[in-house]
């Protein structure tokens, strides 16, 4: 029996609190299923729920890799947003090239390729066939469409952008793919080895059509071990090499991982960023703070259309939202201990998002915000007409001593040292929790089981005497140097509760709010990369260095009686995967004897920016 943690994210639907009954389905909209071809001939299996009722309606399209079989024959836990089912639109479901019920290959993250060609096929082109045939061959409709979809259905959103069809009037990439390097399975080239169980899913080819899962084997290998530890788990697996031998060795995917472990040509040409030079669609671009999968799609897929095309009609919403939260209305909305408030996700479902495509494929009057963003610490929403916004402050965090010292001078000359041990790695969950298919809920966890290691470096400020917004964009700027020869860096930001700080309801006794140190933001960033993501160089050994990475953007009050505090750190285990400290050319074949301590020095000079100008 596969337990619920472990429940993949294709079996995870995306699903809102108040679905729409498979009655009013059955009453209100019938289903065929079509191939339609594409330029080159291939078919793509594609489900339709057209409307009974007489009239002209738009289309809802929805392009999967996770079988859009699920959504077939009124299957209610996988319909959108149940106020668009309700108002009655062409609901399409589609599986992508490759994937289930659809003809031809797979391709994670397939390059988009330049110019509106005739021949060549891609993610563009064949969303603008796609949506080309139904135009012309689905009965009433209005010669609309709107694409959305959550996670890899968020990046086919995004794809449909570049050589937009006519049609297609409205796109919410909602978190979105970007780019594998920085989403998903690498942060800043480090390797997300808490990913490790999700390889299967996208790394086997098919060899019918069918629209069950063909790679439950493969999948089977790490669950049916039913790990209730993942940190010994992946501690006693050792070097990424023994996941190769043990689980992987015929994994294209995984081993398209291992042999690109630098951003090379393989990789920059599955980054989508560079191709949405122009929207002519609306855009609406969705994400949660808390999305330990996707946050940089979001973030960047925004801010790109916002540099390149200042015409777009292009808006952000980001909510106190884990992956795809928005999607699913649980009432009490709380992410892992913290609790943010009720009916969050209905909410931004009625008033953001079902507005959103009214407006665009119904031609109704609404006024959506440019960047509705909620801010984590006081747990509200603010509109801004800009994002990052430039009525947020710029501050310059520095370290002296323990302190965090906030826009002000410290001794540069001080060091900060620790003994950092590849084989006694920081945990990156304050709790023994099993092997999941994602990271998840570590992203707002508690960090006092760090606080007390010595291979921590923590700096905090003072009890605040009035709330302290810090909003926008974060970027570490480390003078670095080690024993070593390679290491990564970790950079937090931590809310720390107050010591008379309520409980909160949902929690168990074990868990107390009194002293919480939250985890507001964290990135990873690999040494190696500092200079080039695509030439990675080692470090010389005691040699002081500068090391300079952007954490994701934040929006978060730290309320008065609260304290800020910076941590840094060289593991973080098992969400990410261990760096030897000493040089290799590939992690991904480093040896057991390769993994070495190391002591790393944070010079007094290092600082963390907020909104750099
Ligand atoms: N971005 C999510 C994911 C991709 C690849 C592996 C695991 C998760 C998603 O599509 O849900």
């Amino acid at each position: 029996m596969i337990r619920l943690f472990f429940l993949p994210i294709f079996l995870l639907v995306f699903t809102c609190g108040a679905q729409v009954s498979e009655t009013f389905l059955k009453e209100n909209y019938t289903i065929e299923r079509y191939d339609i071809p594409m330029r080159d001939g291939v078919k793509l299996h594609t489900i339709v729920y057209s409307p009974k009722k007489d009239g002209n309606f738009p289309f809802l399209i929805n392009r999967t890799c996770y079988n859009a079989s699920k959504y077939d024959n009124y299957h209610v836990t996988a319909q959108p947003n149940p106020l668009l089912v309700r108002d009655l639109y062409i609901l399409v479901y589609q599986d992508v090239r490759g994937r289930y019920l659809s003809e031809g290959e797979f391709d994670n993250m397939r390059p988009n390729i330049p110019g509106n060609r005739k021949k060549d096929i891609d993610e563009s082109s064949d969303t603008y066939d796609t949506i080309d045939w139904l135009v012309k061959n689905v009965k009433n409709n209005n010669k609309k469409a709107g694409i959305y979809g959550i996670s890899y259905p968020g990046f086919y959103s995004a794809a449909s952008i570049p050589n937009a069809h006519p049609s297609l009037k409205a796109v919410s990439p909602q978190a979105p793919i970007s780019d594998f390097f920085f989403d998903d399975f690498h942060h800043h080239g480090a390797f997300l080895q808490s990913y490790t169980p999700a390889f299967p899913v996208f790394g086997y080819q098919k060899d019918s059509l069918t629209d069950k899962t063909w790679f439950t084997d493969a999948m089977m290998r790490m669950v049916s071990m039913d790990v209730n530890d993942a940190y010994s788990f992946y501690l006693n697996l050792g070097p990424l090499s023994n996941t190769t031998k043990y689980y992987h060795h015929d994994n294209f995917f995984w081993n398209q991982i291992v042999e690109h472990p630098n951003y090379d040509e393989f990789w920059q040409k599955r980054n989508l960023l560079p191709h949405l030079t122009k929207a002519k669609p609306a855009v609406m671009v969705v994400g949660g703070w808390y999305d330990a999968e996707d946050l940089y799609g979001p973030l960047n897929i925004y801010k790109t259309i916002e540099k390149r095309d200042d015409r777009a009609y292009n808006t952000i919403v980001m909510g106190p939202w884990t992956h795809g939260g928005w999607a699913r209305e649980a009432g009490e909305h709380t992410v892992n201990h913290i609790y943010y408030g009720d009916s969050i996700s209905s909410t931004y479902q009625e008033e953001i998002e079902f507005r959103f495509f009214s407006k665009f494929l119904k031609d109704k009057e609404f006024t959506l915000p440019e960047a509705h963003m909620y801010d984590t610490g006081i747990k509200k929403w603010f509109d801004f007409d800009e994002w990052p916004s430039s009525k947020l402050n710029s501050h310059t965090l520095m370290f002296e001593g323990n302190n965090l010292v906030i826009d002000g001078k410290v001794d540069e000359s001080k060091e900060y040292s620790y003994l950092s041990d590849p084989h006694h790695p920081v945990p990156h969950r304050s709790e023994i929790h099993p092997l999941g298919f994602t990271p998840r809920l570590f992203i707002n966890d508690d960090q006092r089981h760090a606080s007390r290691r010595p291979d921590v470096l923590t700096f905090s400020t003072e009890v605040l005497e009035k709330d302290l917004t810090i909003g926008g964009e974060i970027l570490a700027d480390l003078d670095v140097s080690m024993t070593g020869t390679d290491a990564d860096f970790i950079v937090k930001i931590i809310d720390v509760y107050p010591m008379d700080h309520e409980e909160y309801d949902h929690n168990p006794s074990n868990i107390t709010m009194k002293g919480y140190q939250q985890l507001v933001r964290h990135e990873v960033f690999r040494g190696r990369y500092r200079n080039s993501y695509e030439r990675p160089e080692p470090f010389q050994a005691n040699t002081k260095t500068k090391v300079q990475f952007p954490l994701q953007d934040i929006l978060h009050t730290f309320k008065k009686g609260h304290k800020l505090m910076v941590q840094i750190q060289s593991t973080y285990f098992p969400y990410i995967d261990r760096n030897p400290q000493k040089y290799v050319d590939n992690i991904y074949k480093a040896k057991e004897e390769d993994f070495i301590k190391s002591t790393i020095t944070i010079h007094g000079s290092s600082k963390i920016l907020i909104n750099p100008k």
